[in-house]
Formats: structure tokens, C-alpha cells, sequence
């Protein structure tokens, strides 16, 4: 077995003399929220009438991942750095130079909200940069490419149109999927065990076994046992748990007190006589699967083309081994959503329309020098393997990676007790002051991490991870250049780079 190659490397932090983030502002440097609102917004009513967006190929683009994984800030800087695509290098069609222009559009659902690209931008980007407010609901964008084929093609065909449309939509989500083959006797009996393992849950459980089910219904006791229940999936989320589900309760949007919303698990009683407790709380938990699950798998997973499943594993790595396994277990009942077969009903929906390719990608590897990267990636593919090799067998084509939708960081090498460690440098969130992290060193097996986690233990043995929050750097770029970020264009590779 191989020695774990941890150290007694405690997590340095330490505030750093002057920081240089961004680019040196040579010649007319530019702020992105000026070329972008600008040219952007003015180019989107313009070229909309020059290309025809019923006809033109359209790749349907979802990007998910559970609550804070990053999505936002990744798809704003995807588009930021499509449209102006100066640190793209591994973008195949740029670098061949076969991208004329890339704009947006109005998007082609007039029902769903539009991914709100300038407000994000704009607090990413600004003057006094922030980190976007949290989303939670589904929304889409749709960027298009005037492209120019390459080789004897070109010779044949005139420009080409495409058109990508980004799905944002909650994880969490997908995870109501398993919601569907239980009934609610079933899925009762499965939420309460979990709460017994989370001490957020100590309250409602109390509360969910003194109930009688078999009792007539009453409406406010109906309404304060999901207002509990509620509370603990708030409060099990915020203590870093994944699994949460379900996904509406924490994310009601315009259904927040209804009746599809008002149920919670309960003990089954002896008795379930007709108008008790139990069995309104039966009927609603079938009207959640058929009014509010169904309908999101129908009307937007079953049209996703190509999907990006967004992962903060250093997040998890930091909260300890039991988040890392829930985690872990999480990820492969959000994935076993793209395993066409399990589940009836979702084959019946698909038609045999498979995602032609899945990317899952650890995000906000800003945190860790670039030395450590393969490892994190290692970790994702460690986390994903099962549902990555079922993946891989239903035809869809799958890549792990790390990366980070916006850059705080710069990386630097700094000596302490004679010994170089690689760091992580940008400007704390909490004080706005420029700090050093040295997150703690990842190993190189990641079975060293999942092992553990596995087989329940509490805290890492050997090593200690740190994770602080970083602002937004304020930046000036240059024209033609989107704002920093890691391994984007990889990801825009592998996502699209096939139809550019
Ligand atoms: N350093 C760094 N932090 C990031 C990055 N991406 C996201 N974060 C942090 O993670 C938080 C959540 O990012 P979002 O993009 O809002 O995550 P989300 O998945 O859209 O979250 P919800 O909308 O709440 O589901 C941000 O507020 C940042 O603190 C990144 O590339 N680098
Ligand atoms: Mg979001």
C-alpha cells in the first residue's frame, strides 16, 4: 500500500505583501462589463434577423450541479469567454481561426426565464466585484457561432450557423428522479432513516413519531409538520449535506405553500383509514411526483443534448469524509438520471434520446495551485466512476475535469521553514484583505480520501484541508479577452468544439 503522502502540513494562511491580479492594463485596457454590455446587446437584436433560429443546428447545453456548486458563475464565464475569446487557446475552432462571430440570441422558450448573463457579469466584473447571487431555478440563454469551415470544405460551403442553448437548472432537481419508483410508504421509510444519521434532523423525527397518521386530517398540523421538515432539509443542507431532496422543498419558487408542497415522511400507522393524515399526505406526495417532478423531466432533462455536471469537491474534501461519501452517494442518484433504462418511466419519456456527452468537472480549482489539479480531477473521476462507466456504456461520451468558471487567485511559490509550498494568493471575502492559502495537499491515490470516507470515518487521519473564500479580483482586461479562468476552453472543447 502506498504511504500516504499527506505530511504534517498544516493549512498556511497568511496576509501577503502587494498582489497583482488580472493583467497589467497595457495600451487601452477595457473593462469586460463594457465590451460585453455594449457590443453584446447590440449585436443580439441585429444578428437575430440575419440568421434563421428554426432551421440552424442547436445544441441544447444543461448545466447542473446541487446548490452553490458553481453553475452561475461557471456559465457566465463560459459565455463571457466565448464571446470575446482571447484566453480560449484550446478552443479548436478558435485557434484555427474558423469562428467569424459569436453572439446572443433570444432565447427559442418564451415561457422559461432567461439566464440573466449581464447582471452576473456585471457583478463578477464590476467595479466592486462580487460573487452572483444565488439562482436556484432553471433558465437558458442561447449563444450562437457564425463559423467558416476549414479544409476543402471551405471551398464547398458558405458560413455556418449554430446555435447553443444553456440550461441552468438545480441538481437537485434530478435528484427527485428516485422520488419517482417509490411510493410513499417507501420513500417515508428511507427519509426518516437518513435522519436518524443526521443530527439535523433530531427535531422533526421527534415530532414525525409522535404523529398518528391514521388521525383525520388537519390542515395546520399538515402545515407545521412540513414546515419542520422543511427546516431540517434547510438546515441539513447548510451543514453540507447533499442529498436534500425533495428538490422543490428547498427551492419552491412560485409553489411555496401549496399543497404539492405540504407533506412530510411519516411512520406508517396500523390504519390509513380514508381522509386521515397518511393518506392526504400519500396523495400529495404522488401529486409532487406527477405535477412537479414529471413535468421538469419532460419539458427540459428530455431535451438536453450535452450536459455539464458541476461538482465542488474541494467543498466537500473540506467539510470531512462524511460529506465527501454523502457526496459520493449523491452524485450517483443525480447521475443515474442519465442512465436511460432504470427508470421506466424516464426511458418512456426519452424516445431513445440519449446526452451525447457528459462533463463532470470539480469547480473552483482556483483554490489549488495547478500542481494539484490532476489529483482533484482524480477525485471527481474517483466519485463518478460508477455512473461513469454505466455512462459510458449507454453510448454517451464522458470527461472529468477541473476547473474554475472565474479565476480569484494567482498562484505563487512561497518559502516557509526553508521549505517551498505552492499557494494560492487572492483577496478574502470575509475581510477583503490579500491572503495566502495553502489548502493542504490532496493525495495522489484518491482512494486515500474515498476509502476513508467510505467506511465512515469522521475526520481525515492524516491531513488537514483548508478552503478560504476569495473574492472576485477586480480586473481590466484587454479587447477580446474574457475574464480569467481556468480550463474553460477544454471544457468548451470537449462540450461543443465537434459542431464548431
Ligand atoms: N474561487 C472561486 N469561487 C467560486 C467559483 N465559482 C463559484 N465560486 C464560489 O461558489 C459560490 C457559488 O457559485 P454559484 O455559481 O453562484 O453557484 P450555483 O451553483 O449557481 O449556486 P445556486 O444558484 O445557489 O444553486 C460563489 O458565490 C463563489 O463563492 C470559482 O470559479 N472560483
Ligand atoms: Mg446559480
Amino acid at each position: 500500500m502506498r504511504t500516504l503522502s499527506l505530511g504534517r502540513l498544516c493549512p498556511y494562511t497568511g496576509t501577503i505583501g502587494h498582489l497583482i491580479l488580472g493583467l497589467s492594463s497595457k495600451g487601452n485596457a477595457v473593462a469586460v462589463s463594457d465590451i460585453t454590455d455594449g457590443l453584446t446587446r447590440s449585436i443580439e437584436g441585429l444578428v437575430s434577423a440575419v440568421t434563421d433560429p428554426f432551421s440552424d443546428p442547436v445544441i441544447r447545453l444543461g448545466v447542473t450541479g446541487l446548490s452553490r456548486a458553481g453553475k452561475t458563475v461557471f456559465i457566465t464565464g463560459l459565455v463571457a469567454n466565448l464571446l470575446d475569446r482571447g484566453r480560449m487557446p484550446q478552443l479548436k475552432a478558435q485557434a484555427g481561426g474558423r469562428i467569424d462571430s459569436a453572439y446572443l440570441q433570444p432565447q427559442p422558450d418564451d415561457t422559461l426565464p432567461r439566464f440573466d448573463y449581464e447582471a452576473h457579469l456585471a457583478a463578477l466584473t464590476g467595479d466592486n466585484p462580487r460573487w452572483p447571487a444565488s439562482t436556484r431555478a432553471v433558465s437558458e440563454l442561447r449563444l450562437s457561432f457564425r463559423t467558416r469551415p476549414d479544409g476543402w470544405l471551405s471551398g464547398l460551403r458558405g458560413p455556418q450557423t449554430l446555435h447553443v442553448d444553456i440550461i441552468d437548472y438545480p441538481g437537485e432537481w434530478l435528484l427527485d428522479l428516485t422520488l419517482l419508483d417509490k411510493t410513499y410508504a417507501q420513500w417515508s421509510d428511507a427519509t426518516l432513516d437518513r435522519l436518524t444519521h443526521r443530527p439535523q434532523g433530531a427535531a422533526f423525527l421527534a415530532m414525525a413519531r409522535a404523529e398518528d397518521g391514521a388521525l383525520p386530517l388537519d390542515e395546520p398540523r399538515a402545515a407545521s409538520l412540513a414546515h419542520a421538515f422543511t427546516a431540517y432539509l434547510t438546515a441539513a443542507r447548510e451543514a453540507g449535506w447533499s442529498d436534500c431532496t425533495p428538490g422543490r422543498f428547498l427551492l419552491p419558487g412560485e409553489l411555496a405553500g401549496s399543497p404539492v408542497l405540504t407533506f412530510a415522511p411519516l411512520p406508517m400507522p396500523a390504519h390509513t383509514p380514508r381522509g386521515s393524515l397518511w393518506r392526504e399526505m400519500d396523495r400529495r406526495f404522488e401529486a409532487y411526483k406527477s405535477k412537479v417532478v414529471q413535468p421538469f423531466f419532460r419539458d427540459h432533462f428530455a431535451r438536453i443534448d450535452r450536459q455539464v455536471v458541476l461538482v465542488d469537491a474541494l467543498g466537500a474534501i473540506h467539510a470531512g469524509p462524511r460529506a465527501l461519501e454523502d457526496l459520493r452517494r449523491t452524485m450517483a442518484d443525480i447521475l443515474s438520471a442519465f442512465r436511460p433504462g432504470r427508470n421506466g418511466w424516464l426511458s418512456g419519456i426519452l424516445l431513445g434520446k440519449r446526452v451525447e456527452k457528459i462533463l463532470f468537472a470539480a469547480t473552483k480549482a482556483d483554490h489549488l495551485h495547478h500542481s494539484q489539479h490532476p489529483r482533484l480531477t482524480a477525485v471527481m473521476e474517483a466519485m463518478v466512476r460508477d455512473a461513469r462507466d454505466r455512462a459510458a456504456f449507454a453510448g454517451a461520451e464522458v470527461a472529468a475535469m477541473s476547473l474554475a468558471g472565474l479565476r480569484a487567485t494567482v498562484e505563487q511559490t512561497i518559502t516557509r521553514d526553508g521549505t517551498p509550498l505552492d499557494v494560492v494568493q487572492g483577496r478574502l471575502l470575509s475581510t477583503g484583505k490579500l491572503a495566502a492559502m495553502y489548502p493542504g495537499e490532496l493525495p495522489q491515490d484518491p482512494a486515500r480520501l474515498m476509502s476513508p470516507a467510505r467506511e465512515g470515518a469522521t475526520a481525515w487521519l492524516d491531513a488537514e484541508y483548508a478552503l478560504m473564500g476569495f473574492a472576485p479580483a477586480r480586473i481590466s482586461l484587454k479587447p477580446g479577452e474574457g475574464p480569467p479562468h481556468i480550463r474553460l476552453d477544454r471544457a468548451a472543447e470537449f462540450l461543443i468544439g465537434d459542431r464548431l
